[in-house]
């Protein structure tokens, strides 16, 4: 099939691609290279050294023997969208390309903007390009399980039934996000299934869990590495404790620690994202898929992560931290993620060796790591935006 990837040079981006060329897509992607400087701009870069895009695209093509078409450009400019999708003409577009950290949302006002108004505009301009060159595509959009929030009721792959003053109906799942980046995955999610509604376009809505991991067993060469953060603004929990203890300072679980949340590892993000695009929904359907393998709270990982450091030889500790953030630190979380096993999904790795995988990658960029050490304790406050921190 021809794939095309808004936010091919990110974290899930550039290995979906390399995974995507080798399973024998043709792949083409769109970026504008903003992750780069918004990662430069809270001072921090990945702890993994990663090519620039066009270097990885030479290396990628001289061991995989297949080019992936690289272009430069920014999903908010409407013209930029309507020709990249005609001059690639792909059958199904992957669109990663917002900007997915909950930390850099809640920084400012100025931040909290940027965040929703690039991201909506980013998708509304898709499904009206879509709409305008190529109505028969899969459009597979990156929601968040975070959407959801921490309800405590069992949580559907997007639709419930729900019975009120006797009478049913077939309904989306009430959305209940913690930050204003999630909530822009929520109105997205509002957009595209009325775009499916007016329009019948063929879209799969992907709630995706914390994803993990420095690798995918398709980087088979250091010049195909993709990118990983650590900070706190751009890192995530369990990354972040994984790095935290290759560094020798103390694991950051934020106030009690019973948040849970779904997790995936990157090799198994990518394995599902292929499938999603291999078994597209039905003509004029719009699919959510929860893409997560298993729920963890926060401590339980800490744990997990100071066992396997142990075995690896370093000097893990575990610190609970003031929250930075307003959400529930004990609650109730069960949520569905059948269908993507239905689809032939299969959990590949185990976290324990995942972890493993991730500590032996990381020490050996530990000099990456320690010089910018200092962005990675918590200075964004959800309650105290502009902090004094900061
Ligand atoms: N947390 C800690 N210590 C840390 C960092 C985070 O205890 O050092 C806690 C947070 O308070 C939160 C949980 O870990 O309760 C998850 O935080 P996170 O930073 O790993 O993930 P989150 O901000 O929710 O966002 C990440 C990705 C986002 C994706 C989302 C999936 O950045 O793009 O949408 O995971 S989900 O969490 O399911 O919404």
């Amino acid at each position: 099939m021809k794939v095309a990837i808004g936010g091919i040079d990110g974290y899930i981006g550039w290995a979906l691609a390399i995974h995507l060329v080798r399973k024998g897509h043709t792949v083409s992607g769109i970026d504008s290279l903003i992750t780069r400087k918004r990662v430069e701009e809270v001072g921090s870069w990945s702890a993994t050294p990663i090519l620039e895009p066009k270097a990885r695209v030479m290396a990628a093509e001289e061991i995989f023997g297949s080019r992936i078409e690289y272009v430069e450009g920014d999903l908010t400019d409407y013209d930029t969208v309507e020709s990249f999708l005609e001059a690639t003409k792909p059958d199904a577009f992957v669109h990663l390309a917002e900007q997915r950290s909950a930390p850099y949302s809640m920084i400012d006002v100025r931040h909290a903007v940027e965040t929703q108004v690039t991201n909506i505009t980013s998708s509304l301009n898709l499904v009206y390009a879509i709409r305008a060159r190529c109505p028969g595509i899969h459009l597979v959009k990156m929601g968040t399980m975070g959407e959801y929030g921490t309800p405590a009721i069992d949580i559907p792959e997007g639709f419930f039934e729900i019975e009120y003053h006797g009478r049913r109906d077939r309904l989306p799942f009430p959305r209940m996000a913690g930050s204003w980046y999630h909530w822009s995955k929520v109105h997205d999610s509002g957009n595209m299934m009325f775009a499916n509604k007016i329009w019948g376009l063929q879209i799969t809505d992907v709630m995706q869990g914390v994803v993990y991991g420095t690798r995918t067993p398709d980087i088979t060469d250091e010049r195909l590495l993709t990118r990983f953060d650590f900070d706190e603004t751009w890192g995530t929990a369990l990354n972040r404790f994984c790095a935290q203890s290759v560094l020798g300072i103390p694991m950051t679980v934020y106030g009690k620690g019973g948040q849970t949340r779904g997790y995936i590892s990157l090799a198994d993000s990518v394995q599902c994202l292929r499938i999603a695009i291999e078994n597209p929904p039905k003509k004029g359907e719009y699919r959510v898929l929860n893409q997560f393998d298993e729920s963890y709270s926060v401590r339980t990982l800490a744990r997990l992560v100071f066992d396997v450091a142990k075995i690896k030889g370093l000097e893990p500790s575990i610190a609970n931290v003031s929250n930075p953030r307003v959400e529930e630190e004990e609650h109730y979380y069960n949520p569905a993620h059948e269908s993507l096993t239905k689809l032939g999904y299969r959990k590949t790795r185990t976290l324990e060796a995942e972890l493993g995988t991730i500590m032996d990658d990381l020490k050996r960029y530990r000099q990456r790591l320690q010089a910018k050490r200092e962005v990675i304790l918590p200075r964004t406050d959800w309650r105290e935006p502009e902090n004094l921190l900061r």
